[in-house]
């Protein structure tokens, strides 16, 4: 067992949870692409469903896949939405975005019913706060907002092949590495009092479950 098996052995216990005529919020990362190829293969076999996307990737494999896939902009309530994540705790606090798609999943997983986070072992932590927490900003706002990010956090802005990564609706990422982040609910609040920011990495709140895989072993965490 390695740790790609581990997240396909996660994806697959969450996709057992789908049932005929549900709307699906299909996450983001190497994670969540194991989930909707397992979609794929149960919508193959007859499942009736549908689904959201938390980003252009996942909407396009999906597709491939034969999942009907609609614009999240049209649907107002999904039933359960399976993502990945960078850390999550006990309490079910989890920092997502290292794939850039945390404005996108936070709107998706707030819509839903239920949420469960699908990872490999080493995601579980005893407090979240390790990982970096990513920032969407608003390019208009960039420096203003990294200048705020700085006075409590080491904040990076995220590069892909040279130039400054662009999330799917266009805006900049900071990944910020907290000061002190042990009480997140509050940076959480600070964040997002901070004109230029339009969403950041903590899910204190949307994550109902969870299936974690590790060494092929699967635990099922519920808040
Ligand atoms: C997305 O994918 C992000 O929210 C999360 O940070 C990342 C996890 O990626 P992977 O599953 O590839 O580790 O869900």
């Amino acid at each position: 067992m390695n740790l790609d098996d581990d997240k396909r052995l996660a994806a697959e216990a969450a996709v057992a949870e789908v049932r005929d005529g549900m709307m699906v919020g299909l996450g983001t990362g190497s994670t969540a692409a194991h989930m909707i190829r397992a979609l794929g293969r149960r919508v193959g076999e007859g499942l009736k469903m549908d689904a959201v996307a938390t980003s252009h990737a996942s909407a396009d494999l999906a597709r491939e896949l034969g999942i009907r896939v609609h614009d999240f902009a049209d649907v107002a309530r999904v039933d359960l939405t399976i993502d990945g994540a960078d850390e999550i705790d006990g309490l079910m606090l989890v920092v997502k975005g290292a794939g850039g798609a945390m404005l996108r999943e936070k709107c998706v997983a707030a819509a839903s019913d239920r949420m469960v986070v699908i990872a490999d072992g080493a995601k579980r932590v005893e407090r979240i706060g390790k990982a970096a927490v990513p920032v969407e900003v608003l390019p208009f706002a960039k420096a203003y907002v990294t200048r705020v990010l700085a006075e409590r956090s080491d904040a990076v802005l995220r590069m892909a092949g040279g130039e400054a990564y662009l999330t799917d609706q266009g805006n900049l990422v900071l990944d910020c590495a907290f000061h002190d982040l042990s009480d997140p609910h509050e940076v959480a609040a600070w964040l997002q009092g901070i004109p230029g920011v339009l969403g950041h990495g903590l899910f204190l709140s949307e994550v109902d479950g969870a299936y974690l895989a590790d060494g092929g072993v699967v635990t099922r965490l519920e808040r």
